[in-house]
């Protein structure tokens, strides 16, 4: 494995070397998907992994850029790789969604992914795409400008930091869990790019903690990605604050906070100066979640340290500060911070659509079917039910036999799935209402759903709006809604139920930010809007695992336009259909 990433970096230097003289390039490598155990809290855990890297190998590309990588499973599961946020203009059949573009690889099998990265700059990120195991199976993909130049002062060095998890339990047994209704499994720590941190030990011994070397009054590019299942993350450095520039690989409007807040899903490429005086500073990042009667999961922190050049290990005797956190029930502090996102303006690319062809209104929710296909039975979260999660009261069924794409391709995608994803929710009630959060009889009535593959279909170059609307159905949590092949303005946000009346008042038709990814805050709503340009079929859903694999899902089938250039090409030469056991075929 050592040899395989050894000559992907070389190659990658080799085609950088290219880059910088303004010729777009080929960035090519090989990930070998494999199993592998790690020792963490004196006790050896089995691992899916990329070339023994955890987290895997970082993509570097040039804007321009294609991408080509060789993916080989040598696990006993099927896999793919979703390139999350890379827009794959025309390019559907590379999304890498399993079961909605391809199906996976199959158990020694391979695939060879190719794209270009184009007209995105910042961080974005890989991740396997089937069941869970993107816990373990990711990495960062950081996009360079073209001239080399930012909207910001050009920093010393860029540094990824990926928020994760360490999982004991493995990640396919978590998923058939999670599909089972059951989401009260936990990861045992938080982790920072892989380590869990001193604040984590085994018979006293520390786990090792993430280090950040800087030189006085430099300036870092920290590149955040939350490739965590299950939270979002609270991130401060003691003594530092931050300069938020960009997010989801788009730029935004500088401002300053001293605390990052970020979900499962979204990236956030931020400055920080190293303007204290030299010496060492914890780096915490703990997760938040909705305080009870909500299902609580334990309490995860990392803490890395941040250490200035030539400062000695003990600090010179002085005690290491350590930020001081928000409590990781208060979720308010992630509401206030998404409130000061807006993007940096080029007004010839980004100008928000002023009319709007389609328009949805979106619940998120928990609700619940019977076991065994049964058609009545004990409601409230007895052992007659399984809960599922769903979007305006459909549960999105994961079948694994097809992939949805090539079924709409060949125009047999009857059968498979319906076109009637509901564009607003069937029964109206008061989304917010905290005692809808279990157990009581309030939300009975509201809870029995059905599991459905129904899409949504929209024309070529169509301007859609989405409200999503966080609920209190069995739980309050937030819902990081992410959309493939496609950024999104994301036009205001607010607490409580959307009200159109007044909320419509609040839209920034100015200068929204765009992204890929949107955390729709808890009991609340976020409006966004974007140009139905990518002809494929895209996948939409919560980027909370756990959401995901219980239904939280649908996708999108965006329509040809009138040329080829504005058409889904057909699948490329070395493309692998799906077999009939539900993996690619050879
Ligand atoms: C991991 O450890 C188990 C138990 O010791 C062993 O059977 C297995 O072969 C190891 N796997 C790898 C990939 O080294
Ligand atoms: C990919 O799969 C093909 C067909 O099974 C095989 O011939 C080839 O050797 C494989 N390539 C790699 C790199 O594993
Ligand atoms: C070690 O991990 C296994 C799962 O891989 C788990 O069953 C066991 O309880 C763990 N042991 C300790 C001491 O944490
Ligand atoms: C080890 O962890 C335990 C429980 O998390 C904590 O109480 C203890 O202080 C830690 N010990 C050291 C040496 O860090
Ligand atoms: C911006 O963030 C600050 C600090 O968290 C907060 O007080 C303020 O309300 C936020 N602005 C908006 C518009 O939400
Ligand atoms: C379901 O729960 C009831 C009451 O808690 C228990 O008696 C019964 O054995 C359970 N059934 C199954 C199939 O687990
Ligand atoms: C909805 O529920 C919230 C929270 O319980 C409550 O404050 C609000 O008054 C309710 N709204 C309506 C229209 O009943
Ligand atoms: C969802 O639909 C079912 C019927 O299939 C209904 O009983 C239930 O009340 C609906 N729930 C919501 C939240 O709309
Ligand atoms: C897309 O729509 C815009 C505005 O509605 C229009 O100006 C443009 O010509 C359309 N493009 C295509 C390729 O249909
Ligand atoms: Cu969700």
């Amino acid at each position: 494995m050592g040899k395989i990433s050894m000559a992907a970096s070389i190659l990658w230097l080799a085609l950088v070397a290219l880059a910088v003289v303004g010729e777009a390039a080929i960035v090519e490598h090989t990930f070998v998907v494999h199993e592998m155990n790690m020792t963490h809290l004196c006790n050896s855990t089995k691992v899916y992994v990329v070339n023994g890297q955890l987290p895997g190998p970082q993509l570097d590309v040039v804007d321009g850029d294609t991408v080509v990588v060789h993916l080989v499973n040598e696990l006993p599961h099927g896999v793919t790789i979703h390139w999350h946020g890379v827009r794959q203009l025309r390019s559907c059949w590379a999304d890498g969604a399993g079961y909605v573009t391809e199906c996976p690889v199959a158990p020694g099998g391979n695939r060879t992914y190719r794209f270009d990265v184009s007209g995105q700059v910042g961080t974005l990120w890989w991740h396997a795409h089937v069941t869970c195991l993107r816990a373990s199976v990711h990495g960062a993909i950081v996009v360079r400008p073209k001239d080399g130049r930012y909207p910001f002062p050009t920093p010393a060095r860029d540094v990824p930091i990926v928020i994760g998890e360490w999982w004991t339990l493995d990640l396919v047994e978590l998923d058939r869990r999670n599909l089972d209704g059951n989401f009260e499994d936990d990861p045992l720590s938080a982790t920072l790019n892989g380590k869990l941190g001193d604040l984590s030990n085994c018979s006293g011994v520390p786990e090792e903690s993430f280090v950040l070397d800087v030189e006085p009054g430099k300036t870092y590019l920290l590149r955040f990605i939350n490739t965590a299942l299950f939270s979002e993350y609270f991130f401060k450095v003691a003594g530092h604050t931050f300069t938020v520039v960009g997010a989801d690989a788009n730029y935004l409007t500088p401002f300053r906070t001293d605390m990052v807040t970020i979900s499962p899903g979204e990236t956030m490429d931020v400055l920080m100066v190293a303007d204290a005086p030299p010496g060492l500073y914890h780096m915490t990042a703990v997760a938040n979640q909705p305080p009870p009667p909500d299902l609580q999961i334990r309490a995860l922190t990392s803490r890395g340290l941040v250490r200035y050049a030539g400062v000695r290990a003990d600090n010179g005797g002085a005690p290491v500060p350590a930020p001081l956190m928000p409590g990781q029930h208060d979720t308010m502090p992630s509401y206030y911070f998404r409130g000061n996102f807006t993007g940096l303006a080029f007004p010839s690319r980004h100008r928000v659509p002023a009319h709007v062809d389609e328009r949805l209104f979106v619940t998120l929710g928990l609700g619940s079917i019977c076991r065994g296909g049964k058609k009545d039975c004990k409601l409230r979260r007895s052992n007659e039910t399984i809960t599922v999660a769903t979007m305006n009261n459909v549960s999105f069924h994961h079948q694994t036999a097809a992939s949805l794409l090539e079924r709409h391709y060949d125009g047999t995608g009857e059968g498979l799935y319906t076109e009637d994803f509901p564009d607003r929710p069937p029964r109206p009630y008061n989304y917010t209402n905290m005692d809808l959060i279990p157990v009581g009889p309030l939300e009975e009535v509201l809870e029995p759903t059905t599991k459905a593959i129904r899409v949504r279909r929209f024309k070529y170059n169509s301007s859609v709006e989405i409200v999503f609307q966080s609920t209190a159905l069995l739980q309050s949590d937030p819902n990081p809604m992410h959309l493939h092949g496609h950024d999104f303005f994301v036009l205001a946000q607010g607490l409580g139920n959307f009200d159109p009346k007044k909320d419509v008042k609040k839209f920034n038709y100015h200068n929204p930010q765009i992204r890929n990814t949107v955390h729709v805050p808890r009991v609340g709503w976020t409006a966004i809007r974007f140009i139905a340009d990518n002809p494929g079929m895209w996948y939409l859903h919560c980027h909370f695992e756990f959401h995901i694999v219980m239904g939280m899902a649908t996708a999108f089938i965006v329509e040809d336009g009138p040329t080829p250039e504005t058409s889904l090409p057909p699948p490329p030469a070395d493309f692998k259909r799906c077999g009939t056991n539900g993996f690619s075929k050879p």
